[in-house]
């Protein structure tokens, strides 16, 4: 099963704060490819929905220091 989201990224300054946040979502469980764009201020994911869900991506995002809206 597998679903995305797409979500836009708030604080990121540098090229290594989107390969961090783009390292983490990676690792997540239940996470099958996570990409950031920095010039784009975005974040896109495709996920396992019984695994994991969107909002535990904002708020690991969150856990980092920066900001996450997802997209409607
Ligand atoms: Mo670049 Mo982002 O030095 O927190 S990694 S600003």
């Amino acid at each position: 099963q597998q679903e995305e989201i797409d979500f836009s990224i708030q604080g990121m300054t540098c090229a290594n704060c989107s390969a961090r946040i783009e390292k983490v979502l990676n690792k997540m469980e239940g996470v099958q490819l996570a990409n950031v764009n920095l010039a784009m201020e975005t974040g896109h994911v495709l996920y396992n929905p019984g695994t994991v869900t969107p909002e535990d991506f904002v708020k690991r995002i969150q856990s980092l220091g920066y900001d996450a809206v997802l997209n409607q």
